[in-house]
C-alpha cells in the first residue's frame, strides 16, 4: 500500500517513519522545502529519529519526501499532519489544514483513506476535511473516498512511549471510514481506540490536554498562597503524589509552553463558545498560566533589590530557554516571555541551554547560549533556573552564583549557595 503524509514535523515525520517501517511506501510532503532537502540527504531534524532511520528506508524505496502534491495521485492513505496554531487574536487558525485539503484535492485518488491528525476544534474534519472533499470531487464519503479523525498523542522527548505503543483514538466520518481507518492503523499500532464520530475522536484530544492546562494552573495558583501560608508547596505535592489512586502529579513552573498545552484548551472554549458555552476554567487556566512569567520576573526584581541590585543593569542568566526539560523546542517558551520582560526592565539578560544553541530575539538579533561554566554563574547577579535540563550542574551553579531563583525546583538535592525556590517560603 502506498502512503502520503503531509507536514514532516514532529508529528509527521514519526508517523512516516512509523508507516514505512510497517512496509508502507511512503512519500511525505512538506512546504518546507529545506526539511525535504535535510531528509534526502538522511538528515533528521526530529528529536528521536535518527539520521540511520531515514537512510535506511529511503534506501529500500520505502521512505521519500517533496514539496509537491502530486504525490497524492498514487497514495491509498493520506494522512495529515501540519500545524494548528492560534491566530494573533488568540483564535483557532486551522488555515495550514485548509490548504493541506486544498493542495492535494486536485490528486484525490478514488478509494483513498484520508485522515486528520492535527490537533483541532470539534468539527473541524467534517467542516473542513469531508465537505470540501465531496464538495471538489462530487464524490460521497464512505463511498468514493474515506474520512477519520485520529489524534496525535506523542509525547516530545518521551522515552517509554512513541507512535507504536500510544493507544491510537479514531473516529470516522461514516461506520465504513471507521472501519478502513481501524484497519490501517491496526496493522502497525499496538492498540486503537475507536469512537463514534470525528467529533468525540476531536474533542477526546483538547480535552487531555485541557486537563494539563487546568491542572498545571491550579499548582500556579496555588503556589503564592503557600509562599505566604509559609508551606512548601513542593513538599505538599510530593506527599500528594504518595495517593495511589485517583491523584496525578503537576508542579508549578514559570509559565507552559509548547505547541500544545497553551493551544488545545483555546480551541476548546472556542469550540463551546459558538455553540453559546462558556468554559470558565478554561478561561482562568489560560489567565493565571499566562501571568507566570511576570510573576517570575516580579519576584526575581524583588530578590535583587534585597540584595541591594536595582534590576536596570542587573546581570541575570537564565538557565534554560526551552520550554521543558530535556528537549529544544522554543515554541511559546516562557523564559522568552522572562527574558522579554527582564530586558524591558534594564536587566542584562543572557541564556545558558545546552538544547537551545541559539534564540532570535524580537528584534531579530541572534543571542548564543553561553557556555554554562563557573565563571558565567560567578558574572549573575542573579541566576534564574527557567528550564530544568538534565544537562546541568546544579551543585556548580549553588556553589558560583551569588543568588538563584529556582522556578523548577530543580536544586533539591543541592547544598549551599544563596537559592529561592518558587512556591517555597525563602530559607534566607
Ligand atoms: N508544565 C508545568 N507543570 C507541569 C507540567 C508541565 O509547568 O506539571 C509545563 C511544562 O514545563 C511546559 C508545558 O507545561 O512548558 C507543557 O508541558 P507538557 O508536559 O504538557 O509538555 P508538552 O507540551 O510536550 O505536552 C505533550 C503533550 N502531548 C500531546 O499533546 C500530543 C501532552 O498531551 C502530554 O501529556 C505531555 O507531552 C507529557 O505527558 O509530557
Amino acid at each position: 500500500l502506498k502512503a502520503v503524509v503531509i507536514g514532516l514535523g514532529y508529528v509527521g515525520l514519526p508517523m512516516a517513519v512509523e508507516m514505512a517501517q510497517a512496509g508502507y511506501r511512503v512519500h511525505g510532503i512538506d512546504i518546507d522545502a529545506f526539511k525535504v532537502t535535510r531528509l534526502r540527504a538522511g538528515d533528521s531534524y526530529v528529536i528521536g529519529i535518527e539520521d540511520e532511520i531515514i537512510q535506511s528506508l529511503t534506501q529500500a524505496g520505502l521512505f521519500t519526501a517533496g514539496t509537491d502534491y502530486a504525490a497524492v495521485t498514487q497514495a491509498d492513505v493520506i494522512v495529515i499532519c501540519v500545524p494548528t496554531p492560534l491566530t494573533a487574536a488568540h483564535q483557532p487558525d486551522i488555515s495550514y489544514i485548509a490548504a493541506a485539503v486544498d493542495g492535494m484535492t486536485p490528486y484525490l485518488k478514488e478509494g483513498s483513506l484520508v485522515i486528520l491528525e492535527s490537533t483541532t476544534y470539534p468539527g473541524t474534519t467534517e467542516e473542513h476535511v469531508k465537505q470540501p472533499l465531496e464538495a471538489a470531487t462530487g464524490w460521497r464519503v464512505g463511498e468514493q473516498f474515506y474520512v477519520c479523525y485520529s489524534p496525535e498523542r506523542v509525547d516530545p522527548g518521551s522515552v517509554n512511549y512513541g507512535v507504536k505503543n500510544t493507544p491510537k483514538i479514531i473516529g470516522g466520518s461514516t461506520p465504513a471510514c471507521l472501519s478502513y481507518g481501524k484497519e490501517f492503523y491496526g496493522s502497525f499500532l499496538n492498540e486503537i481506540v475507536p469512537v463514534s464520530s470525528t467529533t468525540v475522536a476531536e474533542t477526546a484530544k483538547l480535552f487531555e490536554n485541557t486537563f494539563r492546562s487546568v491542572n498545571i494552573a491550579l499548582v500556579n495558583e496555588l503556589t503564592p498562597a503557600c509562599e505566604q501560608m509559609g508551606v512548601n508547596i513542593w513538599e505538599v505535592l510530593d506527599a500528594a503524589a504518595t495517593k495511589p489512586f485517583g491523584y496525578m502529579p503537576f508542579y508549578p513552573g514559570p509559565g507552559i509552553g509548547g505547541h500544545c498545552i497553551p493551544i488545545d484548551p483555546i480551541y476548546l472554549s472556542w469550540a463551546a463558545n459558538r455553540q453559546g458555552s462558556d468554559l470558565q476554567f478554561i478561561t482562568l487556566a489560560d489567565a493565571t498560566n499566562r501571568q507566570m512569567p511576570e510573576r517570575v520576573v516580579q519576584r526575581a526584581a524583588a530578590l535583587l533589590e534585597q540584595a541591594g541590585t536595582r534590576v536596570q543593569g542587573a546581570r541575570v542568566v537564565l538557565a534554560g530557554m526551552a520550554y521543558k526539560k530535556d528537549i529544544d523546542d522554543l515554541r511559546e517558551s516562557p523564559a522568552l516571555d522572562v527574558f522579554r520582560l527582564l530586558s524591558a526592565a534594564g536587566a542584562e539578560v543572557v541564556f545558558t541551554d545546552p538544547m537551545v544553541p541559539v534564540f532570535r530575539k524580537d528584534d531579530g538579533t541572534v543571542l548564543q547560549s553561553q557556555p554554562a561554566v563557573p565563571g558565567l554563574w560567578a558574572w549573575a547577579d542573579l541566576v534564574i533556573i527557567t528550564t530544568d535540563h538534565s544537562g546541568f550542574n546544579y551543585q556548580e551553579m549553588a556553589d558560583h552564583a551569588k543568588l538563584i531563583f529556582d522556578t523548577r525546583n530543580a536544586t533539591a538535592g543541592c547544598h549551599g549557595g544563596h537559592i529561592v525556590v518558587l512556591g517555597q517560603p525563602d530559607r534566607s
